[in-house]
Order: structure tokens, then sequence, then C-alpha cells
């Protein structure tokens, strides 16, 4: 059985114990992983700090954005290896790992190699009373050891969304994958190699997070700063843990993200649409809409539409090129998002369609697959319209007027994304702007431009990534202050 080892200083190396790392398809173990000790994080961040006096510190913006384009050209090369990778580790299908996550990563690592390279500096000139002046300008340097963690529903995109920054502002990485996808992060230390990334550069380290590698990881006092994209109650546990050494924290976190869907909008764009941000990747994209709120005046037809969308996915073997809905990730999400199908009916929710477990009559019946599902009927106070469930599911509910809308949208706790589907623009922009979320899409979801801001509000996270927001926080300013 293949053995997926942590990465440590260049050399790929076991642990004491190993984990199962399992095809949430049919249930079947792909590899076994070496999951790393208190000894074996310590050791990745101090080589990852020796690696920044090493030959890695002593490197200009323009050679460290060079390598990083060496990455991206590593990872194109070998990108079937990661496409295959990815779909065994997340069930995701073949077209999707394919047209997204492969491609993001390599996109991740040239945004932000040009982006470092171009960027320029503030600087301002100071008026002073004797008249003499003075100018300030601000440089940038790495924090110093970034300790980077990872959920499992697009491995490979969000671990390289915050190493690829990282290590454009000169900091050193130990990386702490999702214990559910543990294989990409490992290829990716192959293309470092590639590359000729210095040893130390990037560390991976596989475990779990209480009481193992995350943990291990955010406790550590030799980490400057802690990278997180994850569910909302660990950002809160991570926190804890950073909090006796003062680390700077960017957290990418969970949501309850609200489509609103008005009477006049493209209705065949709207539905194309909404059934993927309510079902791509199985529901599992932090950015999906688990809440869909739909001018009365369409709102039984828009339901019909959305049913037939739902009905239309083809539950298939990841491989195959014409699943467009693969498993959830293990059977213990299964459980979770099997628990919200049950408490919907509880809640007294009318199930529009699926609610269930399909029947494949083969070795799927072993993996983790769920009905995609549409409810209606639920009030606005249900665990159901207020809980992340993430899996393929969404509740819709009819509005009279654009306040109502608003104001349902809104009465969250979490804040990441939503988006608003009208043909009238200057609503678009009105409703958008009331939005209280980090993103908001208008007559489209999920479409980046990384050099925007990216991040949530309330229980969504702190903090912005992307564009000059990742420089921001992946390095530190020292405004240096010239008496003229
Ligand atoms: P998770 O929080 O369970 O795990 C994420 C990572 O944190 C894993 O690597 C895990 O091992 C580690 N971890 C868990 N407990 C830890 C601890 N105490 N200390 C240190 N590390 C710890 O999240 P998940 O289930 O893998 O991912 C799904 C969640 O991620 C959803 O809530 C989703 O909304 C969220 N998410 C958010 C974004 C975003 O950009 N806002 C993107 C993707 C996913
Ligand atoms: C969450 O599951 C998706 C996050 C997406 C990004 O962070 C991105 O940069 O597109």
């Amino acid at each position: 059985m293949k053995l997926i080892q942590n990465h440590i200083d260049g050399r790929f190396v076991p642990g004491k114990v190993e984990f199962a790392d399992v095809n949430p398809a049919d249930g079947t173990v792909v590899a076994q992983v070496a999951e790393a000790g208190r000894v074996q994080v310590d050791e990745a961040v101090h080589v990852a700090r020796r690696a920044l006096r090493g030959e890695w510190g002593r490197l200009g913006v323009r050679e460290r954005a060079a390598g990083l384009h060496k990455v991206a050209d590593a990872i194109e090369k070998r990108f079937d290896c990661f496409v295959q990778a990815e779909v065994a580790d997340t069930g995701k299908p073949v077209s999707l790992a394919s047209k997204l996550d492969v491609p993001r990563a390599a996109a991740n690592f040239r945004v932000f190699a040009d982006l470092v390279r171009l960027s320029g500096m503030e600087s301002f000139q100071t008026e002073t009373p004797d008249g003499t002046n003075a100018l300030n300008y601000a440089v940038r340097k790495p924090l110093g050891v970034v300790g980077v963690i990872t959920p499992w529903n697009l491995p490979l995109l969000l671990l390289t969304w915050k190493v690829a920054p990282a290590l454009a502002c000169g900091n050193t990485v130990v990386v702490k994958p999702s214990e559910e996808t543990p294989v990409t992060a490992t290829l990716l230390a192959e293309a470092m190699q590639d590359a000729r990334i210095p040893n130390g550069v990037y560390n991976v380290v596989h475990g779990f997070g209480p009481a193992s590698a995350g943990e291990f990881l955010t406790q550590h006092p030799d980490v400057d700063a802690v990278t997180f994209t994850g569910e909302s109650r660990t950002g809160a546990a991570i926190m804890k843990a950073v909090a006796p050494t003062v680390k700077p924290v960017s957290f990418e976190l969970g949501g309850k993200n609200a489509a609103i869907v008005f009477g006049d909008c493209n209705f065949e764009e709207a539905v194309s649409g909404l059934a993927d941000a309510v079902f791509l990747n199985t529901g599992q994209v932090c950015l999906c809409a688990e809440r869909v709120y739909v001018e009365r005046t369409i709102f039984n037809a828009f339901v019909e539409a959305m049913k037939q969308k739902a009905e239309s996915l083809h539950p298939g073997w990841p491989n195959d090129e014409r699943t467009d809905l693969g498993p959830l990730i293990s059977k213990q999400h299964r459980e979770k998002v099997l628990s919200y199908y049950r408490l919907a009916r509880e809640e007294g929710a009318t199930v529009i369609t699926g609610g269930g477990v399909p029947k494949f009559d083969d070795d799927r019946d072993n993996g983790f697959y769920v009905q995609p599902t549409i409810y209606t009927g639920l009030p606005e106070s249900a665990r159901c319209v207020k809980e992340e469930i993430f899996g393929p599911v969404c509740h819709v509910a009819p509005f009279d007027s654009e306040e109502e809308a608003v104001s349902m949208a809104n009465d969250t706790k979490y804040g990441l994304a939503a988006s608003i589907w009208t043909s009238n623009l200057k609503r678009g922009h009105r409703v958008a702007q009331q939005m209280n979320v980090g993103i908001t899409w208008v007559n489209c979801w999920f479409l980046r431009d990384l050099r925007t801001p990216f991040g949530g509000a309330g229980l969504s996270g702190i903090g912005r990534e992307g564009g000059m927001h990742s420089l921001n926080f992946y390095s530190e300013l020292n405004n240096i202050c010239v008496r003229l």
C-alpha cells in the first residue's frame, strides 16, 4: 500500500503512527498516511526557520518570483498526477478537478509571483515645522515561518492560495493539509523540488487537529503566523492556541450564504448559476448558497426549475467525465449532512427533491453519496436555515420586497458570500452594497479575480486575502522615516 509521508527539509519522512486515506466514492483505502508527532512538527518548524537564513532568505524578489513560476510549470507538468490524486482523495468529478482545482493551483503561484514583483511600496513626504521635511517609506519583510492549515474541500486550490503569497513574500512554510486529503500537498513537495525551491522552504506535516500535528503547529512558539481555512469552530480553537505567543492570524471560515433572486432576473441564467452555487463540489464549497430567497412572482417556477436541475445531476464515479456530482468527503461528514436532512423534516420542511441516499447497486453504495436536496417551507429561525450544512442542499423561501430579502439574507452570524440575480443593475448595486459579507456576486457566482479581496465578516473569518491583501498579511511592514 502506498505511504504518504511528511516532507521535512527536502526529505520524505515516515511517522511512528499511520492513518488511512479513504476514497469517498467507494470507501476503499487508497493509501496510508504518516502522522507527524510533536517531534517532527518541531523539526519542520526548525528547518523552516533555518531556511529563512539560508539561500532562500538571500534571494531577491525577482528570483523568488521566477522560482514560483517554475513551481507553476512543475504543477502543469504533473497535471494529470495532481488531478488523479485530488479525485481519489476527495471523490470530486474529474472534470471539476481538471477545470478548477489544478489550474487554479498553478494560477495561484503565477499571480502572486507577478504581483510581488510588480508591487511598489508606500511612501510619504512629511512636512516638518522647520521646513526640512522627512521621507517615510515602508519596506516589506517576511513574517518568518508561517503555519498553513487547510481543509479537504478544495485541497490543493486552498493550500496554494496561501502558500504562493507566503513564499512570494519570502516566508518559509510548514503546511498541515486536512487528514482527509493529504496527497496533493505531498505531491506539491515534488513540484517544489522540480522548481529547485531550497530545502526547508516548503514542509508538510500530516495529521489531525486536536492533540495532533494541527495543534502542535499552532501552539509552536517558533511559528510566526498562522493562516487557516476551515470551520469557524476550529478557527476559535486556533485563536486560543496562538494567543500566548500573539501570532497574527488570517482566517477563512464557514458560511451560510444567501442568494437573492428577483422576478426580473434572466431566469435561465439564474437557475443555472444557482444550480452551480448549490451543488458544485457536492455543495462542499464555503461559498455555496444554502439559503435561496426568491421573489414570490417567480417562486413556484424557480423551485420547479431547480428541482429539475437537481434531478438531472449525474452522481457517477468520479473518474467518469459525465459525472457532475461526487460523494461527500467522509462517512462522518455524510452522517452530519443526513442529520440535517432528518432535522429539516422535523422542523417542518417540504421536501421538493432528495433528502436521502442514492442506491447504485455497485461499490458506490460503500461510498458517501447523498441526494441533492431542496427544501421549502421552513421558518427563518429553523436550524437548517441558520447552521452551515456543507452539502448539496438549499432551502428556498419566497420574499415580497427588496427590504425583506435584504433583511433575511443578512440575518445570520456568518458573513462570507452572497449572490444577487436581477436584470436591474441599479438594484443589483444597491442590494449588493447592503450585504454584510466579504464577497457579493451579481448575476454570477464564484467568478474569481485573484487580485480582489477575499474573506468573510462575522463567524466567516478574520482579515482578507487576495491581491495586495495577501501580500500585506504575509509580510511585516517596516516604516522608515528619514529626516531630509
Ligand atoms: P476543519 O476546520 O474541520 O479542518 C480544517 C483543518 O484544520 C484540517 O487540516 C484539520 O485537521 C485542522 N484542524 C482541526 N482542528 C484543529 C485544531 N484544534 N488545531 C489546529 N488545526 C486543526 O474544516 P473542514 O471540515 O476540513 O472544512 C470544511 C469547513 O471549511 C467548512 O466550514 C467550510 O465552510 C470551511 N471553508 C471555508 C473557506 C473560506 O474560504 N472561508 C474555504 C473552504 C472551506
Ligand atoms: C471555499 O471552499 C472556497 C474558497 C475559494 C477561495 O479561497 C478562492 O480563492 O477562490
